[in-house]
């Protein structure tokens, strides 16, 4: 068995962990693996290749602020662009030397006395290191509908992040199940090629329009050639994106005109009063995401879709079988039902210095960290999209270099202090949180009458950033070393506790 020691262990190659690994080597941190489950980079955006897969938010914000891209084709790119431009930012920064894919973290455990993490990987080798910096993704592990007789279904089945592309689809019988972001860009493709499709919903979305258009090659010169012109389009998205914050957090009333824009949409796209009924959401608008669209309810209003709301009660060899004893034969099912979110699969992974899983601190508490990056018990454990990190209305880009920033000045200081650990205080962890669920109370994801996958099973969001993004970059700029507990490094395995 090989082991091998580095200086940080990054887990995962999407916007998170390809970042990461990026600037670290930008700091001459270059003693760093990177490792990937997935056979690439690209994260989320190389798992869902599914149909119709595309970003909800323009690319000029959601790309690197340090890679600018001027070649974005449309305002919002489709996932092979996106994944492309990943893979490009992957190759020019000379840092793939460190990543090992096909591999997955299955334990890292804290060893107090060596004060390092010691890691077994998927392929048996084993890894230790000073630092672990988890980008695994908060959305990243497929959650599997648990319906009755689904395993004994005859057809093809396959979640939305899994797409099964060898299943050619034209003149199929197909049943998605699901109205969420991902199931509302997948069905008006599948619509145009298969033969019937029927859409289970649960829970009518809110659908605005996608305001998207291609970019003319005069705009892609000047992207290209004055930085400052694709600057001020990403200053201006950033902004506008930002007017959101207040109808989330602070009164749904002021998300009213987003509410009307999706009413008219609907109304456009559909004709048919029953159907329209149907599909209008009962709820807040904003309290799941909203989702944009020009092509979802036209499909919904064609010939070859039914939109069926009675709860799915059983699947049999070649059916869905709904509430009424209604029995749709179908030859392939598409579940398009989310991910794990507020139980985090790598959370069951990582031992924290008192014995305890992450999973196991979190079963009472709900997912808790601090700044949404560290926590306490788990020293030298830094989170990329960690607990309350999520957004309804911008770029996780810009959470995620927010918190690299704050994750490589935490570095700069261990190294120049002498420290060989950090851990939050758990007095500053509580406060922090306190604070983050006293805000999240009155935002409309809490009240505006909805179950989304911001909330945990008790009910508390552990999983959205409650206030505006300028705000988390302005708090997580400086590594605030008075909020830890640090140890010193010292020569001998000895550790001596000091007070920062
Ligand atoms: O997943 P979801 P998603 N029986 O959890 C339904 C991001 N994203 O993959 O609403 C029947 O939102 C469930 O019903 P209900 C984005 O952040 C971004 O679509 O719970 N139905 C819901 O309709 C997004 O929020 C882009 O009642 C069941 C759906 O399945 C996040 O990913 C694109 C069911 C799940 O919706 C997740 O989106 C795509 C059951 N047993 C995704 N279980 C961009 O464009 C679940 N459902 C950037």
């Amino acid at each position: 068995m090989t082991t091998t020691t580095v200086k940080h262990l990054v887990v995962g190659a999407g916007f998170a962990g390809l970042g990461m690994a990026v600037k670290l080597d930008e700091d001459n941190e270059s003693d760093f693996l990177v490792v990937e489950k997935g056979s690439d980079v690209g994260g989320t955006w190389r798992a869902n290749d599914y149909p119709g897969a595309a970003c909800d938010v323009p690319s000029q914000l959601y790309s690197y602020s340090f890679t600018p891209n001027p070649d974005w084709s449309m305002s919002f790119s489709p996932q092979p662009e996106i994944q492309a431009y990943i893979r490009r930012v992957a190759d020019e920064s000379g840092v793939l030397d460190r990543f090992r894919f096909e591999v997955a973290l299955e334990k890292a455990v804290w060893d107090d006395d060596a004060q390092q993490w010691q890691v077994r990987l998927s392929d048996g080798s084993e890894v230790t290191a000073t630092n672990l910096i988890s980008g695994a993704g908060g959305l990243s592990e497929p959650r599997l509908p648990d319906i009755d007789g689904i395993e004994g279904f005859q057809g093809e089945v396959f979640h939305s992040a899994r797409w099964n592309h060898d299943i050619d689809l034209t003149g199929k019988r197909v049943a998605v199940i699901g109205t969420g972001a991902s199931a509302i860009q997948i069905v008006p493709e599948l619509q145009k090629v298969v033969g019937h499709l029927d859409v289970y919903q649960r829970t009518a979305p809110y659908v605005i329009p996608r305001n998207d258009r291609r970019y003319t090659g005069f705009e892609k010169l000047a992207f290209r050639h004055l930085p400052l012109v694709q600057k001020a389009y990403r200053t201006a998205i950033y902004w506008g994106r930002e007017l959101y914050v207040p109808g989330f957090t602070l009164e749904p009333k002021l998300a009213w005109p987003a509410k009307q824009m999706a009413l008219t949409n609907l109304a456009r796209g559909i004709k048919d009063p029953e159907l329209r009924a149907k599909v209008t959401p009962d709820y807040e608008i904003g309290c799941k995401r909203i989702l944009i669209s020009n092509t979802y309810y036209p499909a919904l209003a064609s010939d070859n879709v039914e939109v069926v709301t009675d709860g799915i009660s059983k699947i049999t060899g070649d059916a869905v079988v709904t509430s009424d004893g209604v029995e749709r034969p179908i030859d392939v099912l598409v579940v398009a039902t989310g991910f794990f979110t507020t139980e985090q699969p790598i959370a069951e992974a990582i031992t924290g210095r008192t014995g305890a899983t992450l999973a196991e601190t979190w079963r009472d508490t709900g997912m808790v960290a601090y700044k949404g990056t560290t926590v306490h018990g788990f020293p030298n454990l830094f989170q990329i999209v960690g607990p309350n990190t999520g957004l309804g209305h911008s770029s996780m880009v810009f959470v995620i270099e927010s918190q690299i920033a704050y994750i490589r000045d935490a570095i700069r200081t261990m190294e120049r202090e002498g420290y060989a650990s950090v851990e939050p205080r758990p007095d500053v962890q509580d406060a922090w949180n306190d604070d983050l669920q006293r805000r999240l109370k009155k935002t409309v994801w809490n009240t505006g009458g909805c179950a989304s996958w911001y909330l945990d099973d008790e009910g508390r969001n552990t999983t959205l950033w409650p206030r505006t993004t300028f705000t988390f970059r302005r708090l997580l700029a400086r590594f605030d070393v008075a909020s830890y507990d640090v140890t010193a490094s010292s020569p001998t395995p000895s550790k001596k506790k000091v007070s920062a």
